[in-house]
């Protein structure tokens, strides 16, 4: 077991978050990472490591290149137009508009590539989520190598599409790791997203692909984050139809309702015989998570892990989500350990 994190990560923080109409302190914040970590070293885990830079050709190979180079803008053009705060969108293209057009101006270009409002951008947003993206391709070359590595990623990354952020999510973690097996001569790659909420980025960038399952249990978005994407009857397209499954639970499940979901996804994967695996691991199922409905504790998680880990296949461990600042290094602890 290899980890891999961003020792500076805590350069990505945002000022504020909207939740229920009111201006707040980010459930995403540098507590999470830097708090988690006297768990994992109590737990004999082995000590984060930085990953070596390999570049932005892995990023580039599952985003949009207009889109890297907005986020890689996003600050000094917002800047350059006298903004102090954080970048948050405040019009977008709604339904009616036109998609297809090109702002000139920052406002507009945030419009065009974000998705919600609660994911704001700060000066350093893109170096750190740069830097994160390095460390879920040093835990995909691993697997590849037949090993099992945890990138401690932040910010998260399964929501952010091609050429969209959103869910606090900038560059999909998941899915750079996933191509970057495929990359490195794995032929057949599955992503096991366990992440309370959808992960639509995932889904989306692979959904015409057969040599990448995704499979997703999380919250229904009939009710839940991010809404618009990760029903059950998106099974993907062309070539990559039968090669995205979703497995919606009600808000407020728990073990019983869960374990069930996971033993489907599991026998999915093995049915589709991968050689590695990309797990897009949030802890934000846990029972005293505050955006999360689940109730699932410590001892559940360890549970999703063992069953996952029961696939022996190399696997590339992301982290996504997880709000529950006290509790995310156990969390943490809890998943990794059937891996180490
Ligand atoms: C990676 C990840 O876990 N991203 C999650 C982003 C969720 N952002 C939306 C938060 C909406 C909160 N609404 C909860 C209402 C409870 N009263
Ligand atoms: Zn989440």
């Amino acid at each position: 077991m290899h980890i891999f994190w961003v020792p500076n990560h805590a350069d990505h923080i945002t000022q504020g978050e909207i939740k229920d109409g009111i201006l707040r302190a980010p459930f995403e914040h540098p507590g999470r990472i830097d708090g988690a970590l006297g768990a994992m070293k109590a737990a004999g885990l082995p000590r984060p490591l930085e990953a070596p830079e390999v570049g932005i050709e892995p990023i580039l190979a599952v985003h949009d290149v207009g889109y890297i180079g907005f986020l890689n803008e996003a600050w000094p053009r917002w800047r350059a137009e006298g903004r102090t705060g954080d970048i948050v969108p405040l019009v977008w293209p709604g339904r009616g508009m036109r998609h297809d057009t090109r702002p000139l101006t920052i406002d507009g270009k945030i419009g065009h590539y974000c998705f919600d409002a609660g994911t704001p951008i700060c000066r350093d947003s893109w170096d750190i989520s740069y830097a994160s993206a390095q460390c879920a391709v040093a835990a995909a070359d691993r697997a590849a190598a037949g090993e099992h590595a945890f990138a401690m990623t932040r910010p998260p990354g399964h929501h952010a599409m091609r050429a969209g952020y959103g869910g606090y999510c900038f560059v999909n973690n998941a899915a750079v790791a996933a191509e970057r097996m495929i990359a490195e001569g794995c032929e057949r790659v599955a992503v096991l997203d366990v992440d309370y909420h959808h992960g639509n980025g995932t889904q989306s960038i692979f959904y015409e692909r057969a040599d990448v399952l995704v499979v997703n249990i999380h919250a229904d978005p009939i009710e839940e984050y991010p809404y618009y994407l990760g029903h059950s009857d998106e099974q993907g397209d062309g070539k990559g139809f039968g090669a995205n499954v979703n497995l919606p639970l009600a808000k407020g499940s728990g073990w019983g309702t869960y374990r069930h979901a996971l033993d489907t996804a599991i026998s999915t994967i093995r049915s589709f015989e991968a050689d590695a695996l990309v797990v897009s691991f949030g802890a934000d199922t846990y029972e005293d998570d505050p955006l999360g409905t689940f109730t699932l504790g410590t001892n559940h998680i360890g549970m999703i892990a063992d069953a996952i880990a029961g696939l022996r296949l190399p696997s590339a461990i992301i982290l996504e989500g997880g709000y529950a600042t006290d509790a995310l290094g156990d969390n943490i602890a809890a998943f990794l350990t059937p891996f180490a």
